[in-house]
């Protein structure tokens, strides 16, 4: 008998805490703090937080627009892929896509192989990292070893089409770089915009007041600047429409990126997890819910 009430009990404590946990997992909290007018404002926010919005360096809408209009964004997937069959050929259009836009998680598409934009493509691309470069070159100039080898470690373009589902927690790089995500639609906390641990950068338990996991919510254009050490994912994208966004990283030679292996890839995921359900429990905001 005590042993059947026993195990009940500690069934409805684990549900519990299980099902406690994921509701905490799926909270969506907006960023608000993190905005810099100036890029030397911006670099302290960088330093402090690990992210800053910087809406001085907000792309023009009629950049956005030439953004959207490039060959490789007019060829972006809008909905989820059928999944290849096997014994079926597929098109020759559809073996260019699948090329061309890499799956990383379901519903979540990346172009992010140079060679594969066109010198149309690289004209705007050039315009827009042209924007960005004074916080770039700021971000490391404040180094003993100031611009030398810096280099763009990735340019992509990306999107999470309706119904795509969470990225797993991820670090850019174990080494200080800078990655820069400019949203191409409004970044909302419906359609799954980045969120981020903040002071995760620097610090292995960073749940200081006001930190924790925000998202982006953001216009289309907003500069989105982040170091690369900062633990962040992409949400799932709960809207009818895509939520499309340009990538750019930058890193020095010394310290390319990831920085590690598999298993560390794996202890960050698990690490930003638990961050995710302990900042979100400590910030008591589960309360309102
Ligand atoms: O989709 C996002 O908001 C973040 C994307 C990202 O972190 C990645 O592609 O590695």
């Amino acid at each position: 008998m005590y042993r059947h009430v026993a195990i009940i009990g500690t069934a409805s404590v684990a549900g519990g805490a299980f099902y406690f946990a994921h509701h905490l997992e799926n909270q969506r909290q907006p960023l608000s703090s993190c905005t810099a007018a100036t890029v030397p404002a911006a670099i302290k926010c960088l330093q402090m937080s690990g992210v800053a919005v910087v809406p001085g360096l907000r792309m023009d809408p009629n950049l956005v627009r030439d953004t959207m209009a490039m060959p490789a964004a007019e060829s972006m997937p809008i909905k989820n892929r059928k999944p290849k069959r096997r014994g079926v050929k597929q098109s020759k259009e559809e073996e260019d896509q699948q090329l061309m836009w890499r799956l990383s998680a379901l519903g979540r598409y990346h172009c992010r192989d140079e060679d594969r934009f066109n010198p149309k493509d690289m004209q705007v691309l050039e315009r827009v990292e042209e924007q960005i470069r004074p916080l770039v070159d700021e971000f490391f100039r404040v180094e003993e070893e100031g611009l030398e080898g810096v280099y763009r470690s990735e340019l992509q373009l990306m999107t999470a089409v309706p119904g795509s589902v969470h990225q797993a927690w991820h670090k850019d790089n174990r080494g200080r770089g800078l990655s820069i995500i400019i949203p191409l639609v409004d970044f909302t906390v419906e359609n799954g915009g980045t969120q981020l641990l903040l002071g995760s950068h620097e610090t292995a338990w960073p749940l200081a007041q006001d930190q924790g996991a925000k998202v982006v919510v953001a216009p289309a254009g907003s500069v989105v600047a982040y170091d690369s050490r900062t633990i962040h994912r992409g949400l799932g994208n709960a809207t009818s429409e895509g939520r499309p966004a340009l990538i750019f990283c930058y890193d020095r030679e010394r310290t390319p990126p990831p920085g590690c292996g598999t298993m560390g890839s794996i202890a960050t995921g698990l690490q930003g997890r638990l961050l995710d359900v302990l900042s979100g429990a400590i910030s008591g905001e589960w309360m309102k819910s």
